[in-house]
């Protein structure tokens, strides 16, 4: 593939009867980009934006949100903790990131399904190497709405309590 190039992993129907589609497009400066094209319903073009860094990345997956905006899902090798990560976008209903999350470990990690859950959290699902036996296992991550690992969330209430339990018991020996 060359720079202009394009490949496309996902197409939806959106919530006003046009289509939205989701890969990579190679860019000169940045490698390969999350590319999103959102389309009326006669299938012509609206918009289109492209989001990533200096390395590779592809998305593999687009779903609409209840608020008309767009998550997509794919992997990142720009950011994240080593190799590739999976890399969720969460944008506006014009396509424009309104956050984005990565999830993976030291090897390459790379997500090629996306849902959006009843709780309005996202699952990705796709191959990790990072958390694997020997060589590559799938790995499902869920998040919530604002693509955060819950269990990330209660590990942080947990320190809290012990620190708040910490605090409150040299408090008390003091005060005795
Ligand atoms: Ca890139
Ligand atoms: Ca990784």
């Amino acid at each position: 593939m060359t720079p202009g190039d394009y490949t496309v992993h996902s197409l939806i129907q959106t919530n006003d009867s046009g289509f939205a589609l989701a890969g990579g497009k190679i860019e000169t400066s940045s490698g390969m980009e999350f590319w999103l094209l959102k389309t009326d319903a006669n299938g012509n073009a609206q918009w289109t934006q492209t989001y990533g860094g200096e390395d590779d990345e592809g998305a593999s997956s687009v779903v609409q949100t209840i608020d008309g905006g767009y998550a997509l899902a794919g992997w990142t090798g720009s950011s994240g903790a080593g190799g590739s990560d999976f890399w969720l976008v969460r944008t506006d209903a014009s396509g424009i990131m309104l956050w984005n999350q990565t999830y993976g470990g030291a090897l390459n990690d790379y997500s090629w399904s996306l849902i959006r859950t009843t709780d309005g959290g996202y699952v990705l699902a796709g191959l990790t190497c990072s958390f694997d036996d020997s060589d590559g296992d799938i790995w499902l991550v869920k998040t919530d709405g604002n693509g955060i690992i819950p269990e990330f969330l209660s590990h942080h209430i947990i320190l809290i309590l012990m620190t708040v339990t910490l605090i409150a018991a040299i408090v008390r020996r003091k005060s005795a």
